[in-house]
């Protein structure tokens, strides 16, 4: 295990130690090899595995009002699942960006039939929000959900949607026209047996999951679909979002991690020159600023989950910061691993390769590094306004 003094910083409680030590130790035992030839069937078997041995427990708490999710927990389960293996990072993540509007915005009886199913690993999730034209611009949303009777009809196509084709449920965000913009959108369950729900495309990235474009034709839903109210879909997206960002900063630690993890080995057991890499004040010197950047990243993370578990209505701009700084410095961190690695670190299945791919997408979904800048300078203005 990586140096994992930060357990000791003033965020964690003895609880998140206990945890950390019990999921490191079920990481070693069961990520040592994933298969990543057929995703969909890795996916499936990680979500049964850590659902089987209760780590998908802390993905989606509240059942009750009462139970709030522990941002510091999914932060510390995603960066070590990260440092490990990404699959089973996605795997997780997915599980709790899925459920999560549930949790935090659900009826009891959209609770009661889906959560424990989710936690279990019964029910794999997805959220489908992004759209062809609106995936920063989320506000320009165009797949619409008509009222129909006593329940709503759902016409429109999304894309990029991790999970997409192997999910039982789906979180849809579609248009049901309150008010022009952010203000007329609503959230809606959608099971994946529903017959006006279709996989349009499966797309292939360079880390590759399960991922989709989906199509959505007179897809009809019961009324009980709807999550919150109408016209809450674009708050329930962000405030989901202000949760999730968050944990994306945490993945992207795992993955800092690992990549110096990796490095230290190399520049210790590799000799140059006629001694080991190591001695060379260049290689130190990456060495130094990768360490600086993974502190950096993690105050930022565990500051944002910190602030959200101890009763912050709002992390907009903690979550936006830690995502953003924490996803670029992981990319700067990785870079130098491959650079430390010469040739190894770009053959293909090495360690530092895998990091290299795995990292990129973080730095694009749930809220490009660009979009995160945006929402810290409105956060900081306004607060330079008040
Ligand atoms: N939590 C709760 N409410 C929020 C919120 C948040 N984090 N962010 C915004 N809102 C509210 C605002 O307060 C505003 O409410 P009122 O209408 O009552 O004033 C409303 O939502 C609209 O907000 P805003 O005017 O900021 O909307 P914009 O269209 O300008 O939002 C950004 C722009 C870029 C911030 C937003 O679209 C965004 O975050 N985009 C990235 C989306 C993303 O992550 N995509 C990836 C998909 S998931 S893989």
């Amino acid at each position: 295990m990586p140096d994992s003094s930060f357990l000791h910083w003033p965020f964690f409680e003895d609880r998140h130690r206990a945890l950390a030590a019990k999921l490191e130790a079920w990481a070693v035992a069961n990520l040592a090899h994933v298969d990543h030839h057929d995703v969909d069937a890795a996916c499936r078997d990680l979500v049964a595995r850590l659902g089987r041995d209760g780590f998908l427990q802390h993905t989606a708490p509240g059942d009750s009002d009462a139970e709030t999710i522990d941002v510091r927990t999914l932060a510390l389960v995603r960066e070590t699942l990260a440092r490990h293996a990404g699959l089973a990072d996605f795997a997780f993540a997915m599980q709790g960006l899925g459920a999560g509007p549930i949790s935090l915005f659900g009826t009891p009886a959209q609770r009661a039939a889906w959560l424990p199913k989710t936690r279990s690993g019964q029910a794999i999730a997805a959220f489908a929000l992004s759209e062809a034209a609106s995936g920063s611009d989320v506000a320009n949303i165009s797949t619409v959900a008509t009222r129909d009777g006593d329940g709503y009809v759902i016409d429109g196509e999304k894309t990029w949607i991790s999970n997409g084709g192997i999910a039982d449920l789906y979180i849809v965000f579609a248009r049901t026209g309150e008010a022009p913009g952010a203000r007329g959108l609503s959230a809606f369950v959608v099971e994946g047996s529903n017959p006006g729900l279709s996989v349009a495309e499966r797309i292939e990235v360079i880390a590759p999951h399960p991922l989709a474009r989906l199509s959505f034709k007179q897809c009809r839903v019961p009324a009980g679909a709807l999550i919150g109210k109408a016209g809450d879909g674009f708050k329930i997206a962000m405030a989901t979002l202000d949760v999730f960002r968050t944990t994306v900063g945490a993945a992207a630690l795992g993955f800092a991690r690992r990549a110096l993890g990796e490095t230290l080995a190399r520049a210790a057991g590799r000799r140059l020159f006629g001694a080991p890499l190591f001695d060379l004040q260049m290689v130190q010197g990456h060495i130094a600023d990768m360490a600086v950047e993974i502190d950096a990243a993690a105050l930022l993370v565990y500051r944002a989950a910190w602030t959200k578990d101890k009763g912050a209505a709002r992390v907009t701009r903690e979550a936006a910061m830690a995502k953003l700084y924490a996803t670029e410095a992981a990319q700067r961190v990785i870079d130098a691993a491959v650079q430390l690695h010469g040739g190894d670190g770009v053959r293909s299945g090495h360690p530092v390769e895998m990091l290299y791919r795995d990292i990129r997408a973080l730095r694009i979904y749930e809220g490009a590094s660009d979009v995160q800048k945006i929402v810290i300078a409105r956060s900081v203005l306004a607060s330079a306004e008040s």
